[in-house]
C-alpha cells in the first residue's frame, strides 16, 4: 500500500454503487466489482489514522438531460430510491453521503454541478466539509476513473488540495477509444499526483 493517511487527509470513495459496481449494473464500469475489498481496507486505515472520509453517491431523477433519452450521454442509472443507485451493501459507510446529479444537471466532480438548462455550476459542501475537517490532503478512489474519480480530483486540485489517486483503487468505462489515457493526462496536467497503474479489463 502507497497511501499514508494522516489527521488533515480525506478519503473520499466516488460511487461504489449498484449500477456501477456490479456486472449487471445499468452502467457496469468492467472490473468495478473488484474494489469493494481494497476500498474497504483502505477505509479502514483510513479511519485508524484519523482521517476524514466522505462517500459521494450518483443520485438521478428518472428524466433528466443527463440522460441519452433526453439528451445526454448516458443510459438511465442511478435513479433515486431505486436499487441500481444503492451504494454497495458491503461496503463500510463511516461518514457522510454527498447525493449529487438529482437536478437537471451534469454532476461528475463531487464539488460541483453544472446546471444544464443555464450552464451555470454550483458548488457542493464537500469544499466546506473538508474545510470543517483540517483536511488538505485528498486521495479519491471509486469509480469511474475517467467521469466522476476525474473531475473530483481535478476540482481538489484546483482548489488548492494535495490529491492522489492511486490507480488500483479505480476502474475507467473508456466510453470513447482512448478516454482512459487521457483522464489519466488531464489528471497529471492538473497537477494530481497519479499512483500504480491503471488496471485495464482483462
Ligand atoms: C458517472 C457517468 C455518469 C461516474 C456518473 O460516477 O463516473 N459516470 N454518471
Ligand atoms: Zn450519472
Amino acid at each position: 500500500m502507497t497511501t499514508s493517511f494522516g489527521p488533515e487527509h480525506a478519503l473520499i470513495i466516488v460511487d461504489l454503487q449498484h449500477d456501477f459496481a456490479d456486472p449487471g449494473g445499468a452502467l457496469y464500469v468492467r472490473g468495478g466489482e473488484h474494489l469493494l475489498d481494497p476500498i474497504n481496507a483502505l477505509i479502514e486505515e483510513a479511519t485508524t489514522a484519523g482521517a476524514a472520509l466522505i462517500y459521494t453517491q450518483d443520485w438521478h431523477p428518472p428524466v433528466t438531460p443527463h440522460f441519452a433519452a433526453h439528451g445526454g450521454l448516458w443510459p438511465v442509472h442511478c435513479v433515486i430510491d431505486t436499487p441500481g443507485a444503492d451504494l454497495l451493501p458491503g461496503l463500510r459507510t463511516t461518514g457522510p453521503v454527498l447525493r449529487k446529479g438529482s437536478g437537471p444537471e451534469d454532476g461528475y466532480s463531487g464539488f460541483s454541478v453544472l446546471h444544464l438548462p443555464t450552464n451555470e455550476t454550483r458548488e457542493t459542501e464537500l469544499d466546506d466539509f473538508l474545510q470543517a475537517h483540517g483536511a488538505r490532503a485528498l486521495t479519491v478512489v471509486g469509480l469511474a476513473g475517467d467521469w466522476c474519480v476525474k473531475e473530483t480530483a481535478i476540482d481538489g486540485a484546483r482548489l488548492g488540495y494535495d490529491v492522489t489517486v492511486p490507480l488500483e483503487y479505480t476502474r475507467f468505462v473508456e466510453l470513447r477509444p482512448g478516454d482512459t489515457d487521457a483522464a489519466v493526462e488531464a489528471m497529471k496536467a492538473a497537477g494530481v499526483e497519479v499512483t500504480g497503474e491503471v488496471v485495464r479489463p482483462g
